[in-house]
């Protein structure tokens, strides 16, 4: 199925119905009094959450989602019928903003919204009689619904996310480590829509890893797969970056690892105004240098040893398809994410 994780429309709420003007006519009372029943209340929008839908590939670009209008109020005193409340079903983390890109509402952790209220429906001439004015010849007009463009955004709910370059071992890595079954192949660009995975720890704990496609040098101008996925570890406060250190393929893992950082700079640049934006730069990343099976053990000792010099970040040599030191590197990132879940509990 289509991956869309973003997408342009208009929502409105429905106009309230108006009011009627009407007077009982009967053949044994000729001057009845007002009888103009009140209009019905327009539809509100209401935003449904789903853990079952996990894409915004039923939202078509550039088109209206309206709640109903309610009906004018008739004569015998008829209220018009409430117009149908339109319930927008997103997943989890869908964020709503305007056009101009401030947060509407942040749906991560919400069940439901009203964005749009109905207008009210408009009062018929029955209820303006009174003492002074018996038989009143004005109803009120509905009040008008709501109109709002927005940008329905996706972004994942993860823990971590990993990065890397294509062909790194990122998708091999979350099949090992979880029950997700990821497409695993030797080209690189592979993934072309991110995944979660979810990772037990012990019996009762858990947590959920992201795997996106890769990036590659001058992404941010759209080489490869571009960087507007990288949206989908922006809620993520860990990061797992994968490095191929097997020197396959002319990898050089010390500029594969600048050349990533430096796509998350021009990442950060590029949003650093957008309302409610942290910079990817600023999470922690776990360095993890993959692919050990095809080193000695001396060669992934010294580059293991390279990259913490040089960058003074916690780094793990590994292979994720022979499961070397994998439990040692799990164990050190379930501790990790248990302790980052625990002080986001604490703000
Ligand atoms: N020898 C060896 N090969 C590995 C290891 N991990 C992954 N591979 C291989 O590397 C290739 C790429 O692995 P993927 O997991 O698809 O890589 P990816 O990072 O998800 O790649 P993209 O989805 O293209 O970004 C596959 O042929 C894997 O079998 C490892 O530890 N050792
Ligand atoms: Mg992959």
């Amino acid at each position: 199925m289509k991956f869309v994780d973003e997408v342009l429309i208009t929502i409105a709420s429905g106009h309230g119905g108006p009011g009627s003007v009407s007077f009982r006519r009967e053949s044994f009372a000729p001057r009845g009094g007002p009888d103009g029943g009140n209009g019905g209340k327009g539809g509100n929008v209401i935003f449904k959450t789903s853990k079952h839908v996990n894409s915004l590939v039923d939202y078509k670009p550039h088109r209206k989602y309206a709640a109903q209008n309610g009906q004018a109020g008739a004569s015998v005193d008829c209220s018009g019928s409430d117009g149908e409340d339109l319930i927008v079903v997103v997943p989890k983390g869908a964020v709503i903003r305007t056009r101009e890109g401030e947060i509407v509402y942040d749906l991560a952790g919400m069940n439901e919204v009203t964005v749009l209220k109905g207008g009210r429906g408009g009062k018929g001439n029955a209820f303006f009689k009174n003492s002074v004015n018996q038989a009143p010849e004005y109803a009120q007009p509905g009040e008008e619904g709501e109109t709002l463009e927005i940008i329905l955004e996706l972004k994942l709910i993860a823990d971590v996310g990993i990065i890397g370059f294509p062909n790194a071992g990122k998708s091999t890595l979350i099949s090992r480590i979880s029950a997700a079954k990821p497409k695993i192949a030797e080209y690189p660009f592979t993934t072309l829509t991110p995944q979660l995975g979810v990772v037990k720890v012990g019996d009762y704990s858990n947590f959920v890893v992201a795997d996106i496609p890769g990036l590659i040098k001058g992404a941010h101008l759209g080489v490869g797969l571009g960087i507007l996925f990288l949206k989908h570890i922006e809620r993520t406060s860990l990061f797992i970056h994968m490095v191929d250190v097997s020197g396959m393929n002319g990898r050089e893992p010390i500029q594969d690892y600048e050349d990533i950082q430096y796509e998350l700079k021009m990442y950060d640049e590029m949003n650093k105004d957008k309302d409610g934006f942290f910079p990817l730069l600023a999470r922690e990343q776990i360095v993890v240098l993959n692919k050990i099976d095809l080193l000695s053990k001396e060669q992934a000792e010294k580059i293991k040893q390279t990259f913490k010099k040089k960058y003074d970040v916690e780094v793990f040599t590994v292979s994720a398809v022979t499961g070397k030191n994998m439990q040692e590197f799990l164990v050190y990132l379930a501790d990790k994410i248990i302790k980052a879940k625990e002080e986001a509990e604490e703000i």
